[in-house]
């Protein structure tokens, strides 16, 4: 798809889908990436495998600046661009959880909210291994606050909140199916969520939040990744150190040797 078009349809719809946006290759060192660190920190779930865990690690400072990945970010926000956050939302077969109605922006202090999603299937993502859904055209919604949100602490949805199921109409439902080594990108108002994984496919998705450097993430200590372009001067963001790769440390990938 030409950059206009994926414009057009981010713009009217509030996503967009690239097929083929990485590799085989890359896409299966991601699904490998996650195991890998489920064997590091064997008490996290899956679904919540965060930004803290990755912001100082080679593999995935390799895979968030991959040029397929960043000329894709830039139709969207623009030539200096940086990552605030990632996030692997991994759900094991009959186990990983549902992702309650939402809207990103919600949860994230930046200012302004100029940010886009692009969500990785490391593998095939489903209906039946609980794909991620979109309310095409709800970008358009106000923004809700936390505190209109319902929260549903009980340990069974990965964000423990969500919009009030009687606000949602779900009439026009999009079950965004991925194979491995495609991308969905998304609007941070557009409403969305998954279903819980009730086959026996492990679904593994990876969230990078990318930003124009331009937004401030209001969040002391918080550590940015700058990918492509310039800082701007005057906003106040941290940007982490290149990582170095450390054999034993960090998990092996196709050119880690220049890491
Ligand atoms: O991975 C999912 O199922 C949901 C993703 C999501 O909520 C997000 O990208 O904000």
């Amino acid at each position: 798809m030409i950059a206009t078009d994926l414009r057009q349809q981010y713009d009217q719809q509030g996503y967009v889908i690239v097929r083929n946006a990485i590799d085989p290759d890359l896409a299966a060192e991601t699904s490998a990436h996650v195991d890998w660190l489920l064997q590091k920190y064997p008490d996290m779930r899956p679904e919540q495998l965060h930004h803290e865990l990755l912001v100082d690690d080679p593999f995935m400072h390799r895979l968030v600046g991959d040029d397929r990945l960043l000329d894709i970010v830039e139709t969207f926000i623009g030539p200096n661009i940086a990552l605030f956050a990632a996030h692997y939302i991994a759900k094991r077969p009959y186990d990983g959880q549902e992702v309650l109605w939402h809207q990103d922006g919600t949860y994230w202090p930046l200012e302004p909210m100029e940010v886009t999603t692009i969500w990785l299937a490391a593998t095939d993502s489903t209906v039946e291994n609980g794909c991620m859904r979109v309310l095409p055209g709800t970008q358009h919604n106000r923004l809700l606050s936390r505190a209109e949100l319902q929260e549903v602490d009980d340990g069974k949805n990965v964000l423990a909140s969500g919009i009030h199921p009687s606000q949602i109409d779900d009439s026009d439902v999009i079950d965004i199916e991925l194979k491995a080594g495609d991308v969905s990108i998304h609007n941070p108002q557009i409403i969305h969520g998954s279903k819980a994984n009730t086959s026996d496919q492990w679904r593994k998705g990876l969230t990078l939040r990318y930003i124009p450097t331009s937004t401030w993430v209001k969040r002391a200590e918080h550590a940015n990744i700058l990918l492509r372009g310039r800082s701007v001067p005057g906003v106040a963001n941290l940007y982490a150190a290149r990582p170095r790769f450390v054999p034993g440390e960090h998990m092996a990938f196709y050119g880690c040797e220049y890491w």
